[in-house]
């Protein structure tokens, strides 16, 4: 079986090709893979396809970005090529940290407009470290302000600052419009179709190397989930074979070894899963049948349960508490979560979120929960409660750590594009947040790139301000460079809040007395709760009023005379906004219809005495 088995196997893996593709966010990876999986002719000619096939998830859909690193494997002639795609966003850099681990080789897809962002120093320095053989992509070289020698000499640069082997300078570089489907071996070559990337990828990318004779080990790389078959983990074969309905063990955190029949055993074809009865060596594949697997998790040969290194994920710079919904509305809107099904969800989202850190506070009710990012969070709030649940999270701060007996905090660099008129705006709110401006170019017709340093503490909260002062004309990105002491005070200017100082149902002339103070978040007729926050105050201070309050219509002539009721329409703030704008002392409250924000302590007078107290404390 063995000595049939290793001539099968070697002809295999010189057909087999695992690729990464890694890029800065937006540079055109999943549109890439679009292009790719079209020219296989995974989708007859006539086929209407829907475009960013890889980006399934309704929150990938909606954001427009790749929020999960996934798998397809394509037919090239006698090859089979399985891609990667991944991620561009920083704050799911988990998922490239992830993944890489499967590939031989790498993608690296640059923006021929923007050249080398920060996100694709990351991902190189990453795949690099990893030993992958790199593929040079310049890409959108159809848009009209596009500069390939630029971008082209940029990443150079790049290579020989990150480079860990002399080898990996010596890269191919493809010119292509992921959009229009076509590659160019040659800048001046004519456009046909994607032939040229793929012939570079099986000529410059090496075959898996590894023995298929030794005992099985194969490192779960990703997880996924069927109705019929439950868990399905994923993961590239490093060494043996592996076939359906054989024995293995289970290699998990702290040594716990279980043992498992291979139920189900596929490949990636295209779109789909492959049924198949084995695999070796180099494969990537999915098996079904393992119980509470987890990422990193170890599948192994019951003869020879060696664990392999569990995949290095980075430390999490921002945190929030997550915690059961204590409001007099809670379950009304979703389902109500007690502290356990909170934990047990949190756990669970653990065996696939790597770069996601969950523990216990002091309150049974509250967990900490940390990450990436703002976004990397809130998108798992927003996954939480599309599935149902109602919770609350507390405002995002930065992690901090004590290095040499000092505390320390996360600091990065912030990358803007935008419009110059918004320069002043900008820079004003930046300085608030401790940000000291590094760079400013401009390109003479009205663009600007910036660059700021700060610490992390200072951008949250920052992308939702950036999106409105910007108005939509801005991009952002960030940069993670390290933990440094802490120091200073960021001062956002955030004007205090409307207070609802009674529970009942908002009106209009409640509201318009709101009004004249601020602005409003909520509409008349919406039921609002003593403590739940309405508006924006003016001032700087928050103010309790009562936006139930009906007119008096004793006067009848009065009320009559008034009867035009004008009333702004409310503010509403999207799950970002709300986490940007909340206080220590206050919370967001998240149900799948309703995104609102209280202060933790409802009732007026008791928070008067807790903050005179605090106040009196601290002087
Ligand atoms: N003009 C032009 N636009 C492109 C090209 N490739 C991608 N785009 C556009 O660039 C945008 C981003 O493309 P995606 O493929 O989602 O980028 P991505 O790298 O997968 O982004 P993330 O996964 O979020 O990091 C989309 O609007 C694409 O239509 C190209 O070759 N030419
Ligand atoms: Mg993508």
């Amino acid at each position: 079986m063995y000595s049939n088995g290793r001539r099968m196997t070697e002809t295999a893996q010189s057909h087999l090709r695992n690729i990464a593709i890694v890029a800065h966010v937006d540079h055109g990876k999943t549109s890439l893979v679009d292009a790719m999986l079209r020219y296989s002719r995974v989708f007859r000619p006539d086929q209407q396809v829907d475009e960013l096939i890889m980006d399934s998830d309704p929150q990938e859909r909606e954001r427009g970005i790749t929020i999960l690193a996934k798998n397809t494997g394509i037919r090239y002639g006698d090859a089979t090529i399985n891609i990667i795609d991944t991620p561009g966003h920083a704050d799911f850099s988990g998922e490239v940290e992830r993944v890489v681990n499967m590939a031989d080789g790498c993608l690296l897809v640059v923006d021929a407009v923007e050249g080398p962002m920060p996100q694709t120093r990351y991902v190189l320095r990453v795949a690099l470290q990893q030993g992958l053989r790199p593929i040079l992509v310049i890409n959108k070289i159809d848009r009209p302000t596009a500069d390939v020698p630029a971008a082209q000499s940029a990443v150079q640069d790049l290579f020989l600052e990150l480079a860990t082997d002399p080898d990996q300078l010596d890269f191919p570089v493809l010119y292509t419009s992921a959009r229009n489907q076509y590659a160019l071996a040659e800048e001046t070559d004519t456009p046909k179709d994607m032939g040229p990337l793929f012939d570079a990828i099986v000529e410059r990318v090496p075959p898996p190397v590894a023995d298929p004779n030794a005992p099985l080990q194969m490192l779960v790389a990703a997880l996924d989930y069927d109705n019929h078959l439950g868990q399905i983990a994923v993961g590239r074969v490093s060494r043996g074979r592996i076939a359906k309905d054989e024995q293995v063990v289970l290699l998990g955190q702290d040594d716990s070894a279980a043992p498992y029949r291979v139920e189900r055993l596929f490949t990636f074809r295209d779109l789909a899963r492959h049924a198949i009865e084995s695999a070796s060596a180099g494969e990537i594949v999915a098996l079904s049948g393992l119980r509470g697997v987890r990422i990193g998790d170890t599948v192994a040969s019951p003869t020879a349960p060696e664990p392999l290194e569990r995949m290095k994920v980075e430390e999490p710079t921002v945190r929030m508490t997550f915690s059961v919904n204590t409001l007099p509305f809670s379950g009304r809107e979703g389902q109500y979560a007690t502290s356990r099904m909170l934990w047990d969800r949190l756990q669970r989202e653990l065996q696939t979120n790597v770069a996601l850190r969950v523990e216990r506070t002091d309150s049974a009710d509250e967990f900490l929960v940390s990450g990436r990012g703002e976004l990397h969070l809130s998108v798992l709030i927003e996954k939480m409660r599309r599935e149902g649940i109602e919770f609350q999270v507390s405002r995002p701060e930065a992690v901090t750590r004590v290095i040499d007996g000092r505390l320390h905090e996360p600091y990065e660099l912030l990358f803007l594009e935008t419009r110059d008129d918004f320069i002043g705006p900008v820079t004003q709110e930046l300085s608030a947040r401790l940000a000291q401006m590094m760079d400013m170019q401009s390109d003479g017709s009205g663009n600007v790139r910036l660059e700021f340093r700060l610490p992390t503490r200072g951008l949250i909260g920052f992308q939702s301000f950036f999106m409105r002062a910007a108005r939509g004309n801005g991009q952002m990105s960030t940069e993670f460079t390290g933990m440094e002491p802490v120091s200073g005070e960021v001062k956002p200017e955030r004007a205090e809040a409307i207070v609802s100082a009674e529970s009942g149902v908002a009106v209009t002339y409640g509201l318009q007395n709101a009004q004249e103070r601020g602005e409003t978040f909520v509409e008349p007729q919406t039921p609002v709760y003593q403590g739940m926050i309405v508006g924006r105050h003016n001032r700087e201070r928050d103010m309790d009023l009562n936006v139930c309050k009906e007119r008096k219509m004793t006067n009848m002539r009065s009320a009559t005379q008034e009867i035009v009721e004008r009333l702004a329409p409310a503010v509403r703030f999207s799950l970002e906004e709300a986490l940007g704008f909340v206080n220590d002392d206050e919370l967001v409250e998240v149900t799948p219809q309703s995104i609102r924000m209280r202060k933790r302590i409802l009732n007026p007078d008791e928070r008067y005495r807790v903050n005179r107290a605090r106040a009196k404390a601290t002087r």
